[in-house]
């Protein structure tokens, strides 16, 4: 089981936050563990102190090193994963989150605004990872974000096991648009195809508009995407359909102006087909 604790001055933001919905569900039935440790705890002062301004000036807050190092070292193990929530680190992907939900122990360091001591980041840190290009008042929300998008790769997590694979990314391609009831709503109909109870038929058509989705809303997946595809279409021998680019534009133009727009595929243009 794979075992995870947090170091944080605000140890309740994350104890609160992972108790709802499938990670509750996931620590209720011991898929994994979640603990948060704040270093007050080895705070020795009479104002419990943990943190102090920058040496040289600036702004924000520095974690002081001998609590934190303290809070480290309690749950830290050799076979431990350090990871640094900072704006410097390597944005999260699916896949890096992924290869973490395959780690045994993984340590989530929460840096105030304006981070921690670099030593400690030097003497104890295996890995620093970001959420995103912006700055947040703590690293808490990121170390959240890590939790919930590698929890969705522990078997068990999910529905059904094999879920977080038909997720978007997983093939490199954005999920298509669902509905559910009623078939008729705001003048906008259900796909036929989808009513159709053909299930191979669904899975194509399934495919093929999450590609047309992708190739609306992010382009750069979709160039990954289509080279793929190409370089399978061309290890074939025995070829039953057209080239993957233009078996998708021949795709999108058999499709009904009343489909397309209830995809959100408007705007979507032949030019765009082209590289
Ligand atoms: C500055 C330096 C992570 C701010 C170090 C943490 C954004 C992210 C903090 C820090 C954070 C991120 C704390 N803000 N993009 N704030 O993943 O730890």
């Amino acid at each position: 089981m794979l075992k995870i604790d947090v170091i944080t001055l605000f140890p309740e933001m994350i104890e609160n936050a992972v108790s709802h919905g499938v990670l509750g569900q996931a620590l209720k039935g011991d898929l994994l563990s979640v603990h948060a440790h704040t270093p007050r705890e080895f705070a020795t002062d009479k104002h419990k102190t943990v943190d102090d301004r920058p040496f040289g000036g600036g702004d924000g807050m520095i974690m002081l090193s001998e609590t934190l190092e303290k809070s480290l070292l309690k749950v830290k193990h050799n076979t431990s994963k350090v990871i640094y929530l900072s704006p410097q680190g390597s944005v999260l992907t699916d896949e890096k989150a992924r290869q973490l939900s395959q780690a045994e122990h993984l340590v989530l360091i929460c840096g105030r605004y304006g981070g921690i001591d670099q030593r400690i980041i030097n003497t104890y840190v295996d890995e620093e990872i970001s959420i995103g290009d912006y700055v947040l008042s703590g690293g808490e929300l990121g170390a959240l974000v890590v939790i919930d998008a590698l929890s969705r790769f522990i078997p068990g997590v999910l529905g059904h096991a094999d879920s977080a694979d038909q997720d978007s990314f997983s093939q490199g391609l954005l999920e298509h648009p669902n509905y559910t009831r009623p078939r008729q709503y705001l003048d906008q109909e259900v796909p036929e195809v989808l009513l159709s109870g053909n299930h191979k038929l669904i899975v194509e058509w399934k495919e093929k508009v999450s590609a047309l989705v992708t190739l609306k809303k992010r382009p750069d997946l979709f160039k990954e995407y289509i080279k793929v595809e190409r370089e399978k279409y061309h290890a074939l021998k025995k070829k039953k359909t057209a080239e993957p680019l233009k078996e998708l534009l021949k795709f999108w133009q058999q499709m009904s102006l009343q489909d397309r727009k209830v995809l959100g595929l408007q705007g979507l243009n032949e030019e765009d087909f082209h590289d």
